[in-house]
């Protein structure tokens, strides 16, 4: 019981960490937590494959929210507050 009951606190402390590193929700259109680039293209139709790459950091082919940020703070995507 007590292996159970730490490991569901594992759990229940994992998801804030995951709620925190958030995408955003509007361009997330299938609530992974990260964006594809049809992701991104669906609301930037302007982003190209090359801008993309430049936004992809760790070149594994999704953003991540840390990629997002760092894009919108370089200017490489819109800001999507609203
Ligand atoms: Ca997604
Ligand atoms: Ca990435």
């Amino acid at each position: 019981m007590k292996k159970i009951a730490s490991l569901t606190c594992v759990a229940a402390l994992c998801l804030p960490a995951f709620a925190l590193a958030e995408v955003p929700a509007d361009l997330d259109t299938d609530a992974d937590g990260v964006l594809t680039i049809d992701e991104v293209q669906a609301s930037f139709p302007e982003v190209t494959s090359d801008g993309f790459s430049a936004m992809d950091l760790n070149a594994d082919g999704v953003l991540d929210e840390d990629e997002v940020v760092a894009a919108q703070e370089a200017g490489l995507m819109p800001p999507t507050e609203s």
